[in-house]
């Protein structure tokens, strides 16, 4: 065992939305804190994820926290979609009001965490030599983490003679690829957003898709002074609608059917919202994903839309849409994506035909055919979910590891408590709705009902609370039967882990919608924590 080096009442592991807002509420309980961070500053994905081009695609507006209307009142966006910059600037603004940084620790890396059954204790020891002894274990660690990027098995990558690069840990310093022949792996929402930006300095820019994602304009903005006025004026009523949205955005959801409208007025209300930009141009009927007529409309928009903005018919008929139902992966919003292909020195190869066979020391080859290149850059995505908790060696009661709990795939109380685990708790873990919605509202209801459990434990003198298998088990059920029939069934994805090889293909994330979650963890909570048991002083007490 590692000598102790500090005791706590609560550990937090990241330093993203949900580790900052987590810290403020634990530190308001009472109890002694320390937040451990990888990175060297706040921000978490918003830390790492710095690629050219990052920017959320949520409207800045309702992508951040609710909790605070002195935040709310103090902080004013810029931009109608924030870039990963001024997010990163957001959060520091955040960790600097509540005045987080005493109780934080940056550069130190979770790496292993054990439970002491006799003292009901844990010891959670970093990278850099820390072992803190803490009651309370709360993970803030994201879905998506640099712990746990999908780079894909390709032969070679250690003899290219290149630079090579992957979005989730892009370098602070920036990478300048001015007369670069650069190569991008990967069109999912993240290579999308970089390949406009690289092929402003590349010499020669190829992109190696393998899927054609379904894509729309962001129309992104500055934000006038007066629509930011009637924001902040309008903010109790905003949150109270993000609130009941199943996917946390304050939206109406559309009214009409696809058919309510004839063709003409479809395909007119169709060219509008792509005009305007954003998510509108999913949302003209309420059918979209549960009738094929429907749904058949939409796509069709989708792929002329390709064709009219692509002028080579042989680019645009690679990065056309297809082979796939619309909103089977995620929609992705760009900012001149497609019209980046009508540069001369921007090139798109197909690569599901012909895979990736190897990277050479020169570039990438393709079936016999190679590519030079300088750089190669994964837009590869991640071991989503499951990847980041695999990545620590977590153990628990009797020793077992949380790596080998959710080998064969998510398992989570809730999405935010684990069998065998006790006061270990996940901000948007496993089997839990957060990565389905607007992020930052999913992560105040956990984190919210974290520190609530927390104190009913403190107030009741209860020293451990843990699901029992059989809650879990059902939560692991219902993730699973939540997902059967829908539309996220005909893709391959991260959300279903299917993007990994060798990942077992089961549903990551709980579909019932944050209204319908909110109210089952209300009523667990409730019901004096239905589902757990809790330890107190000696032995279960139930
Ligand atoms: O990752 P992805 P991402 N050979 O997994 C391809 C969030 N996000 O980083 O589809 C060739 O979606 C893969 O191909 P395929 C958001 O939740 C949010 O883009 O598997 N290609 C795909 O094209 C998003 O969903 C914002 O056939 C290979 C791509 O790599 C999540 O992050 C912005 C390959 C991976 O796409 C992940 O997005 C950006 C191989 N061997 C991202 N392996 C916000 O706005 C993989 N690919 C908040």
């Amino acid at each position: 065992m590692p000598e102790i080096t500090e005791d706590m009442d609560a550990v937090v592991i990241g330093a993203g939305f949900a580790g900052l807002y987590m810290l403020h509420r634990l530190r308001a309980l009472g109890l002694r804190c320390r937040l451990f961070e990888a990175g060297e500053g706040v921000g978490g994905a918003w830390y790492w994820n710095r690629y050219p081009g990052a920017r959320c695609d949520s409207e800045s507006y309702f992508y951040c926290y609710s909790f605070s209307d002195e935040i709310l009142e103090a902080w004013t966006w810029s931009e109608k979609f924030p870039g990963q910059p001024e997010i990163e600037r957001y959060l520091n603004f955040v960790a600097d009001r509540l005045d987080l940084r005493g109780d934080m620790r940056f550069g130190q890396r979770v790496t292993a965490a054990r439970y002491d059954e006799a003292a009901l204790l844990w010891t959670v020891e970093t990278d850099a030599g820390a072992a803190v002894r803490t009651r309370y274990l709360v993970t803030a660690i994201g879905g998506l983490a640099p712990t746990a990027t999908n780079l894909p098995a390709i032969p070679g990558i250690e003899d290219f003679e290149g630079a090579w690069y992957h979005t989730g840990h892009w370098p602070k310093a920036g990478v300048d690829f001015t007369g670069k022949r650069v190569g991008v792996i990967g069109t999912g929402s993240t290579g999308i957003q970089a390949v406009p930006v690289i092929a402003r300095q590349a010499a020669e820019l190829t992109v190696f898709q393998r899927t054609p994602a379904y894509i729309m304009p962001a129309r992104n903005a500055p934000l006038a002074a007066d629509e930011v006025a009637a924001i902040k004026a309008d903010y109790p009523a905003i949150w109270r609608k993000a609130k009941l949205h199943r996917g946390g955005q304050p939206y109406d959801p559309p009214a009409i059917a696809f058919g309510d409208l004839d063709e003409a007025e479809a395909r007119r209300l169709q060219e509008l919202y792509w005009e305007q930009g954003g998510l509108r141009v999913l949302q003209l009927f309420n059918d979209v994903y549960a009738n094929p007529a429907s749904r058949a409309f939409v796509e069709a928009f989708f792929r002329a839309k390709v064709r009219a903005i692509v002028a080579d018919p042989a680019k645009a008929e690679i990065l056309e849409p297809k082979g796939y139902p619309l909103g089977a992966k995620r929609v992705a919003l760009d900012t001149h994506y497609y019209e980046t292909f009508n540069l001369p020195h921007v090139h798109v190869v197909d690569v599901r035909q012909t895979p990736i066979t190897a990277v050479t020391p020169g570039g990438l080859r393709i079936g016999d055919t190679d590519h030079p290149l300088d750089a190669i850059i994964f837009a590869t995505g991640y071991d989503a979910v499951t990847g980041p908790f695999r990545a620590m060696d977590i153990r628990g009661r009797g020793g077992v590891r949380l790596a080998d709990r959710l080998a064969d795939g998510p398992r989570a109380y809730l999405g935010m408590s684990f069998a065998g685990f006790p006061n270990l708790l996940a901000v948007s873990g496993p089997c839990n709705p957060a990565l389905s919605t607007n992020v930052p509202v999913s992560i105040e209801h956990d984190v919210e009902w974290i520190a609530d459990a927390i104190a009913f434990c403190e107030r009741e003198g209860i020293r451990a609370i843990e699901p029992t298998e059989e809650a879990e088990e059902a939560w692991v059920e219902d993730t699973q039967a939540k997902v059967a029939g829908s539309i996220f069934e005909q893709a391959d994805s991260w959300q279903f882990g299917s993007n990994v090889p060798g990942k077992p293909r089961r549903f990551l994330l709980w579909l019932g919608g944050l209204p319908a979650f909110r109210e089952k963890c209300a009523g667990v909570a409730a019901d004096d924590y239905a589902g757990f048991m809790l330890t107190r002083r000696e032995g279960k007490d139930r």
